[in-house]
């Protein structure tokens, strides 16, 4: 099947091709497709990734593949959320990490806890969509470490790892990670071909 990767994140394209590499799809980008792809207004990580799958879908006459994923932070009451990728209106990985830092300023390590949630959608031109999420649990350090993976990775530890995603190659990222998770539960759908 050929199926387009929805997104203009160059850190998650490189993971969503990586991890559907077993179901052996031609992957095609939004650099082959270059789409004006619609504001994200949905309250919800599923209304996001449904809205950009099906858009692209709908406009290329191709299946799309559309990530929408962030981190929760509990003494934050969930933020950034939906917001992840504007958190702050910050435009950089770099700055919305240091903000994030201003915002957790003086939370003790043992309140520190997140998640990072990820959801996939899958569309097809007819119509039809498909959703599959992960999570994963850490903690958000007091300084960012590792130089790997984007956005929040450098800050987020993952105790069962004792590191933090930035510290982890790809591979073992992926094994842990929300994306990794909600890669292998849409693998594990076509595992026998195309869900009924
Ligand atoms: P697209 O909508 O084009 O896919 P985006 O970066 O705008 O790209 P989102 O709206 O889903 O995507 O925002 C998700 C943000 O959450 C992303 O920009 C990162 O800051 C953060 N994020 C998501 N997954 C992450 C991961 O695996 N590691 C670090 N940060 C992540």
């Amino acid at each position: 099947m050929r199926v387009l990767i929805a997104t203009s994140n160059p850190g998650k394209f490189q993971e969503l091709r990586q991890g559907l590499e077993p179901l052996g799809w031609a992957c095609v980008s939004l650099l082959d497709y270059p789409l004006k792809m619609p504001k994200e207004e949905g309250a919800t990580f599923e209304d996001n990734a449904l809205l950009k799958a099906a858009f692209a879908a709908k406009e290329t006459g191709l299946a799309a593949l559309a990530d929408d994923s962030g981190l929760e932070v509990d003494a934050l009451d969930g933020e950034p959320g939906v917001y992840s990728a504007r958190y702050g209106g910050k435009t950089t990985d770099t700055e919305r990490n240091i903000y994030l830092l201003e915002r957790l300023r003086g939370v003790p390590p043992e309140q520190r806890t997140a998640r990072f949630v990820c959801v996939l959608a899958l569309a097809y031109p007819d119509g039809h969509v498909e959703t599959y999420r992960g999570e994963v649990e850490g903690r958000i350090l007091e300084a960012p470490r590792g130089s790997g993976g984007f956005g929040y990775d450098p800050l987020f530890y993952l105790p069962e790892a004792g590191r933090t995603f930035a510290e982890m190659p790809p591979e073992e990222k992926a094994r842990y990670s929300h994306r990794g998770r909600a890669l292998r539960a849409l693998i594990e759908a076509y595992k026998d071909g195309p869900p009924p």
